[in-house]
């Protein structure tokens, strides 16, 4: 990818002017946006469609790559530069929870060549033998990677994924109708707010918040537990406007909702529409959680899979990423190229403090099984 001229640059990181609320702020990372597509074009003057492979020989880029992706979480140039600069056409098709990008694994060939599923879901996929190696001589961008996203627990070495984007969990709320919110699960049970509350539509993070609030492990394997929760997310199911885990944002900036449990740059997406939209990891503790590229068992475009991966690690388009979405980077070298409002925002990159009282879900095998049977019958009740 051709560099950003440095003024440029300078002029991006640096800012145009004085302090900037967040709002002001992502005006100017639009620009950002609309410049680094000035500079993609640049970069396509050249055939890219055939590379030559990192491991040697000639690999072929597809004419299409298909990305199955969460949704609202990629700058509007990531894709557009990479056809430009590559030629190959990206189809791309979103979800918004785990449990829909499984369910679709699961139903046999999709056709996507990449996924973004979440740490403890990959490792899942793995046992079900849904996911591919990586081949990471195509990917020498990997290196940019800081070392913790390298020897990540649930995939050592980056056999199987290469991280996309991390943040944590909590809950968004507008501080205008909501004056007496304090940063507690709690707020999520307030019969004051009754029709304004959403939940996520995730089977694992809806539980999480109930056994949080209980005080029992939202990895827990204790069917006695898991039953309270149950019940305690049946009480609350009167008081909820409904279950999205992609519409809150839009809600939020409408205040058509105003309690939205919901991820860390969601909320701040909102909070850009609607300044009165706030986000709180509650005290009695949360998720953190990181969101990594995989390729599909049955992928048909492996090598471009690959090619694109090694793109996403390109720091400047790990920055764009960040600077559009809101949520962090596990991408180190990007930091240069990351707006300082975001860098330095403790609720996008928390301090360790916090992270260390945040947890990561686990995969709990044949016990995964309880969750999906006291989910199912709290929608049906
Ligand atoms: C983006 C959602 C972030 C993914 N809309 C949470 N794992």
């Amino acid at each position: 990818m051709k560099k950003l001229d440095k003024e440029l640059r300078v002029m991006l990181v640096d800012g145009l002017g004085g302090p900037m609320s967040r709002r002001g702020f992502i005006k100017r990372a639009g620009a950002a946006g609309l410049l680094l597509g000035a500079s993609g074009f640049i970069a396509a003057c050249g055939d890219k469609t055939t590379t030559t492979a990192a491991g040697g020989g000639t690999q072929e880029m597809s004419k299409e790559l298909f990305f199955y992706n969460w949704s609202d979480y990629i700058d509007e140039d990531t894709l557009p530069n990479f056809e430009t600069e590559f030629g190959t056409k990206v189809v791309y098709d979103n979800y918004s929870s785990n449990d829909t990008l499984l369910a679709k694994l699961q139903s046999g060939a999709t056709g996507y060549d990449i996924i973004v599923p979440t740490d403890y879901m990959i490792t899942t996929m793995l046992g079900l033998d849904l996911i591919q190696e990586i081949d990471l001589d195509n990917i020498p961008n990997v290196a940019n990677l800081y070392p913790r996203f390298r020897e990540a627990p649930f995939d050592p070495g980056n056999k199987y994924s290469i991280p996309w984007q991390w943040g944590t969990t909590g809950i968004g709320y507008n501080s205008a109708k909501v004056p007496d919110f304090k940063p507690s699960w709690e707020m999520l049970w307030d019969e004051n707010y009754s029709g304004k509350i959403t939940m996520m539509n995730e089977i694992r993070d809806v539980f999480a918040v109930a056994l949080f609030r209980l005080g029992y492990s939202p990895n827990t394997r204790d069917t006695a537990q898991i039953e309270e929760a149950k019940q305690m997310l049946i009480e609350q199911k009167p008081l909820l406007k409904h279950y999205t885990s992609d519409t809150y944002i839009d809600e939020l900036a409408s205040e058509d909702s105003w309690l939205s449990h919901g991820w860390s740059g969601d909320v701040f997406q909102a909070q850009l529409e609607n300044e009165a939209v706030m986000y709180a990891v509650p005290e009695e503790g949360s998720l953190t959680w990181v969101d990594s590229m995989c390729i599909p068992k049955d992928a048909p475009n492996k090598y471009t899979a690959e090619v694109f991966m090694n793109y996403i690690c390109d720091p400047e388009v790990a920055a764009a990423i960040s600077n559009y979405v809101y949520y962090a980077s596990p991408n180190e070298k990007a930091e240069e190229f990351i707006l300082p409002e975001i860098l330095d925002d403790p609720q996008i990159y928390p301090p360790q403090e916090v992270m260390d009282k945040l947890m990561f879900l686990e995969e709990l095998g044949a016990d995964t099984e309880l969750y999906n049977t006291a989910y199912q019958e709290l929608r049906a009740s």
